[in-house]
């Protein structure tokens, strides 16, 4: 997504480039049928990574805690271990999620909709270790830095993204060792990442290296980047938490390389998961005919403060050609929209779900 791919923007119906071939072969989505599990099992958790894994020896690595700070820290995964630990569901989306439907698809990772995961995060709080390291009174922001190293926009970096420090001492923000109960695997960040519930992923910088408190705001290449704008030159305005969207588990069968699927009429359950960083999920409504009619799903219990919620809506499927779509309401008042305004790197969209599905007569009719 450097700063001339993203003025090379393509048309909806125009083939997939070599480059995004490439990045769509070394990050994955998560298969939707995945919502099936509270919590996303290894490996089926979406994966972006903007460079290269770097190799990573959890004996020897240490986090540098330094800047605008009293008392400068250096701690090792043994150190983080031995501090109190947190376990929390969190779900965790891609800010370029569903870029690949915008029109024209801005040039980078083309997501559809999978680009996203439910972990079991275990690690210790941030703010506490702030507070030992003695943030200075001019401080504004916190720098994390991964060790991954590369170009982008043309510009040669260290993975870097900053917080405010409010932000960046909230109760929920935690240096994550593990992923599900294991260490955490070489592609989620491993030995040590930082986790922001709430937030779009690139906000959770992985193979955490060093923590910087800074008395000026980061101006660094990955701020500058996610930022929602309709031109390069625009200031825009950054990327924050995730806006609400609601996913179902596509029903039926797939064709394989069409991915058209294929339903038996009669009563069917429909499923799925829906989410936002801005507060619950207050409402998921289900359309079964193309989004003219919307009724409202059963709702599953939040699973925590960070994680995703369940919805099902039974479905009468009857003979035919049908398009069903599912759209989320947060607590703040947020609601998904029909149709997807346009940003430069096509980031934040949450344009509702649609699924196209061919009911066919049940055999035993
Ligand atoms: N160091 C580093 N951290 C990173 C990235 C990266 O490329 N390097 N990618 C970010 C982006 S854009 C996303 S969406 C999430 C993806 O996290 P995951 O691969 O564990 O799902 O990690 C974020 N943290
Ligand atoms: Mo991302």
């Amino acid at each position: 997504m450097s700063a001339t791919d993203a003025a090379r923007g393509l048309e909806a119906h125009e083939p997939i480039t070599d480059e995004e071939l490439a990045l769509a072969a070394r990050n994955h989505g998560m298969p939707l049928e995945g919502m099936r599990y509270d919590v996303t099992p290894t490996g089926l958790h979406y994966l972006l990574i903007h460079f290269d894994i770097p190799a990573a020896d959890a004996e020897t690595w240490s986090i540098e805690i330094g800047g605008r700070v009293a008392r400068p820290l250096r701690l090792s995964v043994g150190d983080l271990r031995a501090r109190p630990a947190v376990t929390m569901p969190v779900t965790m989306e891609c800010a370029g999620n569903g870029r690949a439907r915008l029109e024209p698809r801005p040039l980078s990772q083309a997501w559809l909709d999978e680009a996203i995961g439910t972990g079991e995060w275990t690690g210790t709080s941030l703010a506490p270790i702030l507070e030992e390291a003695g943030v200075e009174a001019d401080a504004v922001e916190v720098v994390f830095r991964g060790a991954d190293h590369g170009v982008q926009g043309e510009i040669e970096q260290d993975y870097e993204r900053s917080l405010s420090i409010a932000d960046a001492t909230r109760d929920e923000v935690i240096l994550a060792y593990e992923l599900n109960g294991h260490p955490l695997p070489p592609q989620h960040g491993f030995p040590v990442r930082l986790l922001v519930p709430g937030w779009y992923g690139m906000t959770s910088v992985k193979w955490l290296r060093s923590i910087t408190v800074v008395a000026e705001p980061f101006d660094g290449f990955q701020m500058w980047a996610y930022r929602l704008r309709q031109h390069e030159e625009e200031e825009g305005t950054p990327v924050t938490r995730m806006m609400p969207r609601a996913l179902m588990i596509p029903p039926g069968f797939p064709d394989f390389f069409t991915r058209k699927r294929t339903v038996d009429a009669g009563v069917i359950t429909l499923e799925g998961r829906a989410w936002s960083g801005w507060g619950s999920v207050t409402r998921v409504e289900v359309s079964v005919d193309g989004g003219e009619a919307w009724t409202d799903a059963g709702l599953a219990e939040p699973q925590g403060a960070h994680g995703w919620r369940a919805w099902t809506y039974e479905w009468t499927a009857e003979p035919g050609a049908h398009e069903l779509l599912v759209r989320a309401t947060d607590e703040a008042g947020n609601v998904q929209p029909s149709e997807q305004p346009w940003n430069e790197h096509g980031f934040s969209n949450n344009v509702v779900q649609r699924v196209p599905v061919l009911v066919r007569s049940s055999m035993t009719d």
